[in-house]
Parts: structure tokens; sequence; C-alpha cells
């Protein structure tokens, strides 16, 4: 995900007027760390981050999760109540045994990938813009894109869209495009991550006459995730506010202050789903295990209606972009 930032963009880029173009790049989003500046401005994101989990995020909640059994007999349902709350949790998205197969998938193609790079392949043809990343060429946490031709990857996919048909139907349809198509990989020490949203909300002041349609990001998670691995906090309900977007850092503060907070919790094979406007970041890993999520993003609309840039939700491989329909992974 090459986010985009509004709560550091604003606090960096605000006209005398009040807006700040919602283009500029995100200092907290780097994806190989080049030079000086970007060092400095990777520390001053984490340095956000860490004051965000002291000052602003109080008493956080479980992600509220549908169970399975739920998600099949009140699909429509729970489509409603994911577009209200902008996040949801479902359990069992994958098999245990399908995803173990694709956590070594994982892991085997982000050694390859990491070797790759060091042999001279460009950074961003295997590897998307992070949030506070860590230090170092690939950092302690990465967003590695994963190839729909490769088997494991394509069996998740099948397997997913199948069983959560009940809910991404009613949803965004069977003719929904797959935006992003990648796994995010947190190692022990990999920081926590400022709050962020993955694109802006549309129309905006800036683009008062572009539109989306709601894009859904879907973390699978490829093992238990314990609390010190670092779960996923998203803030719901922020997903239609856009007013941080144009405003100064000590207004964002008093928002994210006044937010409910809630964390995900997954068990291996559930999925968090989550609008990609909705506020939310990566927790830190303090454990000594690693935690790798699965995640593609899927929406009605195939195309993102500004150009260069702005899309925040485009980690997939260039064969695999605007390739796939969620009804390519079903069997009828
Ligand atoms: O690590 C996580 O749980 C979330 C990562 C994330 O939100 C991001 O990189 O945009």
């Amino acid at each position: 995900m090459q986010l985009i930032t509004p709560l550091v963009l604003a606090a960096t880029a605000a006209t005398s007027h009040g807006l700040a173009a919602p283009v500029a790049s995100n200092p907290g989003a780097t994806t190989s760390q080049g030079g000086l500046f970007a060092a400095v401005a990777a520390k001053n994101a984490e340095m956000l981050a860490v004051k965000e989990g002291k000052k602003l995020i109080k008493d956080v909640k479980k992600l509220p999760a549908a169970p399975f059994s739920m998600m099949t007999e009140k699909g429509p349902t729970l489509a409603k109540l994911l577009e209200r709350e902008g996040c949801v949790g479902v359990p069992e998205a994958l098999t245990l045994e399908t995803a173990a197969t694709l956590r070594a998938f994982v892991e085997e193609r982000r050694d390859v990938a990491m070797a790759e790079v060091e042999a001279g392949a460009p950074f961003e043809s295997r590897f998307g813009g992070v949030n506070c990343r860590g230090k170092g060429v690939f950092g302690t946490r990465q967003d590695l894109y994963q190839p729909v031709d490769a088997e494991p990857v394509k069996q998740a996919l099948t397997e997913f869209f199948e069983r959560l048909r009940p809910l991404l139907e009613p949803l965004v349809g069977l003719d929904a495009t797959l935006h992003e198509i990648s796994s995010l990989v947190a190692d022990p020490g990999a920081p926590r991550q400022c709050i962020h949203a993955d694109t802006i909300v549309l129309p905006c002041p800036q683009y008062p006459a572009a539109s989306m349609e709601p894009l859904y990001t879907c973390f699978i998670a490829l093992q238990d995730v314990d609390d010190d691995m670092g779960h996923t906090l998203f803030l719901p309900q922020t997903h239609t506010d856009h007013t941080l977007w144009n405003v100064r850092r000590q207004d964002q503060e008093t928002y994210i202050a006044s937010r409910k907070a809630v964390e995900s919790n997954l068990k291996t094979g559930d999925v968090a789903i989550f609008d990609s406007r909705v506020l939310h970041c990566g927790l830190g890993n303090t454990s000594n295990k690693r935690r790798i999520l699965f995640y593609c993003t899927v929406s009605a609309q195939h195309a993102w209606p500004l150009p260069d840039g702005l899309h925040g939700s485009n980690s997939v491989l260039p064969a695999d972009r605007a390739r796939w329909r969620v009804r390519d992974f079903l069997a009828e």
C-alpha cells in the first residue's frame, strides 16, 4: 500500500487558506529508504505513531466479528454494517491448511524477492511503499506483492471468494476488480504505524467532481496474531469524514482522540475487512515472531478517477493489475 496519510499531509502542507492538496508525498510511507531526508522523515513518523498510541488512543476494544454462520446467512445485513462502520471481522475466511501453505509460499517468495533486489532488481518491482517500515533497505515491515499465477495464491483467493461470497456479492458485486493482491510482513521490532487512510475521501474540496465506489481491503491472518505481534487498529466510522484532510495537526489530534478504537485480534485464516478510507494503523511487533497478513482489495469501480499516485490501494504486480474480477475465482 502506497499510503497517503492525511494526518501527516495536512500537518506539513496546509496552505494559508487551510487546504492541503491531498497529493503530496507522505513522509511516513516510503518504499526503499534512500537518503538522509527520507530517514529523518521516517523517524519523525515513528515518533508521531508512538505519540498517537500514548496520548490519543485510549480504551481499545476488539474489532466486532460476525460469526461465519451469520456471514453466510445474513450477508446483505453484514454488508450494510460494514458500509456503516467501515470495518468488520469474519473468522475462518481461509482454512488452516490453505493459510499454512500460503504462509510458506510468502516466506519463500520474500527471501527470493530480497535476494533479487540485492542483486539489482528495482525494489518497487517486488515491494510496495509502507508506513513506518523501520530501518534498512527492507526495514522490519514489508508490503510484498503476490502473483496470482502462483498456485498457493490462486488457491487462497479462490477459497476466500467462495467462502466470503455471501458478504462480498452484496457489498461489491461479482464484477468487482481486484485492485490489490499483496502481503504485509511485520518482523519482530516492526514499529507502530501512524494512523492513516489508504485512500482519500472523494469528492473532497480539492476534487469536487470526482467520485469512487468504496475499496474494501481484506487482511487475512496467516498465523494466530498474539497481542504483542501487533494487531491492526481501526477507528470505525471515519471513512466518510474528510475534514481531516484539510485541518491543522492539533485539530486532527482532537478528532482522533474523540473516536472509538478497535483492534483486529485475528487467528489463522480470519479476515479483517475495511473500507480503505477508514483511519487505521498496524501496531508494533514487540514479540519474537513474524506476523504475515495476506491481503486483497476489491471495488465495484474498476479505475481510480484521479491521475498519478493518488490511489493508495495499489499494491499489485503489474501483471495482475486490472486483470482480475471476483467472479474469476468462483466456480460458476
Ligand atoms: O500492519 C498492519 O496491520 C496494517 C498495515 C497497514 O495498514 C498499512 O501498511 O497500510
